[in-house]
């Protein structure tokens, strides 16, 4: 019901999305790691699952409840109403109307509850009348056909929900009727020899329906570029403001660049490539000229999750976008559309912002991002890392020539070379693909002739500073795994 309504009253903020974003922001730093791990990019559709098992569970306890005791069950849903309410009241895109619906929901589940145990009652006592079977029989019925319809209600609801708030969406519209202006400074041609030519080794470029997606967002932000503001504060000699028709009037950058998430493990697939067209965040904030002692800039979106990036790295020579374009389209929605943040070298826990509405100049002292307090370090430089895409562990392979391919990086510094080593024997130099760039990651391949055995084969990049990746095998928490990626293949004769 609190859905149905959500979808024709305020599609950004449903009962169900409101209650899974509280619950992200509140769940120990360590479930969260579980919960990527566990499920990678379905945490969401998972939490949202658990959380539809919680509320049947729920509505069954509050049934036998009030089954026993009048208004017992009413209770259980009027508390949950009520928790719904204070779920909502934390989000930042929070309305009264939002506040409301819950509480509206949980009105007509009393409502409901008490028409099903008093009809279920009905039938409890007729069924214990002797010589009353046709009686028990039509109120069984009539208790039937109530849930029946209660339940075909709620899933038409559900469906219609859905359906509206897909189409409802003004901002996929809006982001349909927008075309991209050419970069000023276009990105380098891809070269030909990037591609490493290996069938199974990740596509030099991500395509965008493929890019990983990592955010706090439980339904994508509805961001309008038509009333999209950014605002540039804090320790400036003067604030900016600037509209997405401003930003789209600027001379434009388009580049390469490889993103990755913090939480992506040694040979995960929590990191990205893609042309990115953008705005330098340096010229913005030359116009709002940083003050002396400013050293971060903590950006904000608009559903309120912040990241502080070294103001160094939003200044320096390297090519910090306000991205709009992805891979010569607008952002997808759920990449941060109208606009967001790409820095070359930093995971993106403390750079690449979506939905982008506020930079803060400030200090690393005065103010933190969202993930800090949360177990996080203050600063993220993406590690230098490699990863083996073929063969795919586990899987056998005919004896002869077995050729291995995958990517590896090493942002804003690029890759000097890649080794491979069978069963920690000596490293072997692999095939270096050229890069596109230093900020984007590098194709490599390696052929070797192995015999009929089990090879455990592993992985190391060397950066273009001459610094190899660290070995040792550490998580993703507090600041980035690192370890060699490990695969095991089984050589058949
Ligand atoms: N608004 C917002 N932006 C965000 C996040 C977020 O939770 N909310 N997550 C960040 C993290 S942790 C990563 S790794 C990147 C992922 O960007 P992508 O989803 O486009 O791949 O977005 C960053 N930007
Ligand atoms: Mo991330």
């Amino acid at each position: 019901m609190g859905e149905l309504l959500a979808g024709f009253a305020s599609p950004s903020l449903s009962p169900l999305a409101a209650v899974g974003g509280a619950v992200i922001d509140a769940v120990p730093p360590g479930v969260k790691d579980w919960a990527v791990s566990a499920f990678g990019t379905a945490d969401k559709d998972a939490l949202l699952a658990g959380m539809v098992l919680v509320i049947a569970g729920l509505a069954a306890l509050a049934g036998v409840l009030e089954r026993r005791r009048r208004f017992a069950g009413a209770l259980v849903i009027g508390i949950f109403g009520l928790a719904g309410a204070a779920a909502v009241l934390t989000r930042s895109q929070v309305t009264p109307l939002a506040v409301v619906l819950p509480l509206l929901a949980a009105v007509v589940a009393v409502v409901l509850l008490r028409l099903l145990v008093g009809r279920l009652k009905a039938w409890d006592a007729a069924a214990s009348t002797h010589g009353a079977e046709t009686a028990a029989a039509s109120s069984r019925r009539s208790f039937l056909q109530t849930l029946g319809g209660t339940g075909a209600a709620v899933a038409a609801g559900g469906v219609l929900a859905g359906i509206w708030r897909g189409a409802a969406t003004a901002v996929s519209e809006a982001r349909a009727r927008i075309t991209l202006p050419a970069a000023v400074s276009p990105a380098p041609q891809v070269p030909a020899a990037a591609e490493a030519g290996v069938a199974g080794v990740s596509p030099l470029v991500t395509p965008n329906r493929d890019f990983y997606r990592i955010d706090t967002a439980l339904s994508v932000p509805a961001v309008n570029p038509d009333t999209w503001q950014l605002k540039v504060a804090g320790m400036v000699a003067r604030e900016v403001q600037l509209s997405f028709a401003d930003l789209m009037a600027k001379p434009l950058t388009e580049r390469h660049i490889t993103i990755a998430c913090v939480s992506n493990s040694v040979g995960g697939d929590l990191i990205g490539n893609a042309r990115w067209l953008g705005w330098p965040v340096r010229d913005l904030l030359a116009m709002a000229e940083p003050q002396p002692g400013a050293d971060m800039v903590l950006s904000r979106s608009a559903d309120g999750w912040t990241a502080g990036t070294p103001l160094e790295a939003l200044t320096d020579a390297r090519d910090a976008l306000l991205a709009v374009g992805m891979n010569g389209e607008p952002l997808p929605l759920e990449h941060g559309f109208p606009v967001r943040l790409v820095v070359p070298g930093l995971y993106g826990y403390v750079s690449a912002t979506k939905w982008l509405t506020e930079l803060k100049v400030t200090t690393f002292a005065a103010d933190t991002g969202y993930w800090t307090p949360r177990g996080w370090s203050e600063r993220g430089p993406i590690k230098t890392s490699s990863r083996i895409d073929v063969p795919r562990s586990g899987r056998p392979v005919g004896a002869g020539t077995v050729i291995f391919a995958g990517v590896a990086w090493a942002q804003h510094t690029g890759i000097r070379k890649v080794e491979l080593r069978l069963n920690r024997g000596p490293w072997r130099e692999a095939e270096l693909a050229q890069g596109i760039s230093v900020d984007t990651w590098y194709q490599w391949k390696l052929a070797m002739d192995l015999s009929p055995g089990q090879y455990e084969v592993q992985v190391r990049a060397t950066d273009l500073g001459g610094r190899p990746q660290d070995e040792t095998s550490r998580p993703p928490a507090p600041d980035g795994a690192t370890g060699f990626h490990t695969v095991r293949v089984d050589v058949k004769s």
